[in-house]
């Protein structure tokens, strides 16, 4: 019997509930990491809708399936999907946005205390017996009390890191191209000027073509020496070279890095730096939250093809009204 549901496509690679609950609604066909040039053409052109992984969606890709009308990305920054070109083709690409904020928010602030009090440190000293043998853990040199923060990127997620740092007593502002109206706290419109006045920096900011390393040395040079700096965005906004020097002179007192500009490759400079806390990327992977993710794939797929309207399109590629 042959199947007349309709034909989406996905990589081997994605979150297995999105292939689970894609082969239950779908007919579900499979790409290898190189994309749909092993699908044979005939199949190409059923394509309908495809479910794109970490490793995005490229033009090339699109262009094999010409019948292809939506692309569902997991994650909130969709970088990796070429998304002028899809909207060129009228495709909508849609992404993750919400269901992981306060996953990402959590683990920055987890990041950010562990940046300052050296925590991961402290847990390997007690591991390795040191605590029994050299005695207590040496007093770290910063404190997170007292701090000023800046955040560079108040969306969805910079803003959930605020009202968690709220309650800390900490200061808070921000660096935006656009003022919001509906929060107290100081907006900065150039973040030189922003690093200057605060002694932590957050970067939140997404990867496009205006956030392309602007953390260099002369913002972690205002940030100060008893800054810290802290990256759950994208790597791509960082001077890692810069960064690796300024943590090693002293230029800023410590990073905390969850991110990094060609991952999974993190710069030696970074990891021989004693003052830099490094994390492989986590700040949405807990379970929970990476199958809200893949549930919010999934419906995209569901709704654009049930309704005509997608959940969570992306700016670039809007719906039409109606
Ligand atoms: O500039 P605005 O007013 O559009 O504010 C956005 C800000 N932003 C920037 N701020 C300064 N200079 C820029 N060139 C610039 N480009 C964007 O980043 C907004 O406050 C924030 C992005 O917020 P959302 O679009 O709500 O993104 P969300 O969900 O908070 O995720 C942020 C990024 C993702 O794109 C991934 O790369 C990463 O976090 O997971």
């Amino acid at each position: 019997m042959s199947d007349t549901r309709i034909p989406v496509l996905a990589s081997v690679k994605s979150h297995p509930r999105v292939l689970e609950r894609l082969k239950e609604k779908f007919d579900l066909r499979l790409m290898e990491i190189d994309g749909p040039a092993s699908l044979p053409e005939a199949e190409r052109s059923e394509i309908r809708g495809a479910a794109a992984a970490f490793g995005g969606f490229s033009a090339e890709w699109m262009d094999m399936l010409p019948n292809l009308e939506v692309i569902a990305s997991f994650g909130v920054g969709y970088d990796a999907v070429n998304v002028g070109h899809a909207a060129s083709r009228g495709i909508i690409v849609t992404n993750t946005p919400d269901v992981l904020n306060d996953e990402v928010a959590d683990t920055t602030v987890a990041l950010l205390i562990n940046t300052v009090r050296r925590l991961p440190q402290a847990e390997q000293w007690l591991r390795e017996g040191r605590w029994e043998k050299d005695g207590p853990f040496p007093l770290s040199p910063l404190s997170l009390a007292g701090r000023h923060v800046g955040i560079f990127g108040l969306g969805r997620i910079g803003l959930e890191i605020a009202k968690r740092l709220e309650p800390f007593k900490l200061k808070i502002s921000y660096c935006t191209r656009t003022p919001r109206d509906d929060v107290p706290y100081k907006h900065y419109a150039s973040l030189l000027d922003m690093a200057r006045d605060v002694d932590t920096l957050i970067s939140i900011v997404p990867k496009t073509d205006a956030t392309h390393k602007v953390i260099n040395a002369e913002i972690l040079s205002a940030l100060g020496a008893n800054g810290v700096f802290v990256n759950a965005g994208r790597g791509w906004s960082v001077d890692e070279e810069d960064l690796a020097a300024a943590l090693k002179n002293g230029t800023i007192a410590a990073a905390g890095l969850d991110v990094f500009y060609d991952e999974p490759h993190v710069p030696q400079a970074l990891v021989d730096v004693p003052n830099a806390s490094l994390l492989p990327h986590v700040a949405s992977a807990s379970v929970p939250t990476r199958n809200g993710m893949a549930d919010l794939v999934v419906d995209n797929l569901i709704e654009w093809f049930s309704s005509g309207r997608a959940l969570t399109p992306v700016p670039e590629t809007p719906q039409k009204d109606g």
